[in-house]
């Protein structure tokens, strides 16, 4: 098998790139390690910002997100009794929407035959070769069988534990990362939001999160010590801990129901340095992660393929490279501020084990600033609806 682009990876980042590659007349093949059905079904990201929502409406694949995605004007930080609204449109003039990765996903899966995007489901130990040639090429095994796909480029887009970004050698890349002591429990419901608006709340039991998917679906999250079990944790259980941490405005207003899905995820910074060798491009989860707090790791994964898609367009339609030798920079830039604002948010709305009194009570002088200044719900609304392209 032969094409111009082989993306390894049919996560947002993937799957994007494909399109906006597509969209330009590139060949692209995705050679995924899941099935279709476990993909569509993976359930992460609510929060796009409009750069990820502009590729979309550039795309011409947003006719759900029209139809269902929610526009947010604002945001909630509650703390204890209060709650302080960051007015994200009237500071910044730009909304973000919620609409999950899971239907994004799933838009651009439906769409990709008819736009001559080819999907490899389930291809078991893709490695990558010659990258650092003018005839790079994938191996893999699907259907049982042994497949070879050349192609001109690769494109790395297989999230935290893929193989791509391992294929850098390891004098060339460094890494850098932060570990958190605790998770994040989320719990999906069909049932009505709380608050028609996301509320995150620093509670010394413990962050928490009110989120939706539509105005009948609801997603929570509480912050969990990294050694908690699913078992631990009925419904009810996990009701009656949102109440406590939620403040009391939004606990009176929550409608409990059973689990659709439950799940706990680790928290982590980490950015690996550079984003290219040869003839490898990575993006997106497989290159950098960020704690889930500011809402930004799909929409980094947007932002790099589009700056990506950009500099190939230019290699393949006037053999211009400028870009591609500048795409890490680039990338790497607007991913250290994304990691910058996640880390900070993080420390603000979340209890860390070893911290005492003094750092609560930081956190609460912090919060208190917050709800006083518009200098500082300004820098925290530019960051939320994300930073220009
Ligand atoms: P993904 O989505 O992990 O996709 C990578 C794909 O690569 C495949 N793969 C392989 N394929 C072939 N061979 C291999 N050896 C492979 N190894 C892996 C995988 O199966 C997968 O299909 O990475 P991508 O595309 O870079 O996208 C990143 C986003 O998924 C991620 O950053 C977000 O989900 C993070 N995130 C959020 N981001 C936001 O922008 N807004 C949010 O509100 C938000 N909330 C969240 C989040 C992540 C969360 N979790 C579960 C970590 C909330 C949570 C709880
Ligand atoms: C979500 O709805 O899953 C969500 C929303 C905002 C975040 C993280 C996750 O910051």
């Amino acid at each position: 098998m032969k094409t111009q682009v082989a993306i390894i990876g049919a996560g947002p980042a993937g799957l994007l790139l494909g399109h906006l590659l597509r969209a330009e007349g590139i060949g692209a093949v995705i050679v995924e390690r899941q099935s279709q059905a476990h993909v569509e079904a993976r359930i992460r990201a609510g929060v796009l910002e409009r750069t990820t929502t502009d590729l979309l409406h550039h795309l011409g694949l947003d006719a759900r997100l029209n139809a269902e995605g929610l526009p947010h004007h604002g945001f909630k930080l509650a703390d204890g009794d209060r709650q302080i609204r960051i007015d994200i449109q009237a500071l910044t003039g730009l909304a973000v929407t919620v609409y999950g990765q899971t239907e994004v996903t799933r838009d651009l899966i439906a769409a990709a035959p008819e736009r001559g995007l080819d999907i490899i489901w389930e291809a078991g130990n893709v490695a990558l070769h010659d990258i650092d040639s003018a005839a790079p090429f994938l191996s893999f095994e699907a259907k049982a069988v042994l497949q070879r796909l050349d192609c001109i480029f690769v494109a790395g887009c297989d999230g935290f534990h893929g193989p791509a970004r391992q294929a850098i050698p390891l004098p060339l890349r460094q890494s850098f990362e932060r570990l958190y002591p605790f998770g994040w429990l989320g719990i999906l419901a069909d049932v009505p939001p709380c608050d028609d608006e996301l509320i995150y709340a620093n509670h010394e039991r413990g962050f928490a999160l009110a989120s939706m998917r539509s105005p009948t679906r609801s997603r929570y999250y509480i912050q969990v010590s990294l050694d908690e079990r699913l078992e631990s944790w009925p419904d009810d259980r996990l009701w009656d801990e949102l109440g406590f941490r939620l403040g009391p405005d939004a606990t009176a207003r929550i409608t409990r129901g059973p689990a659709l899905e439950k799940s706990i995820a680790p928290l982590r910074s980490f950015v690996s340095e550079p984003m290219q060798h040869g003839r490898l491009f990575l993006a997106g989860d497989c290159s950098h992660v960020v704690p889930p707090t500011g809402a930004k790791g799909m929409n980094l994964a947007a932002s790099d393929v589009a700056y990506l898609a950009e500099a190939l367009t230019a290699w393949f339609a006037r053999g211009d490279d400028a870009a591609l030798r500048g795409y890490s920079r680039r990338a790497l830039a607007r991913v250290w501020k994304a990691e910058r604002f996640s880390w900070q948010l993080t420390k603000l709305m979340h209890c860390f084990p070893d911290d005492g009194a003094f750092e609560r009570r930081m956190q609460i002088a912090e919060l208190d600033y917050i709800s006083g200044s518009v200098a500082a719900q300004t820098a925290m609304a530019e960051n939320y609806v994300g930073l220009p392209l």
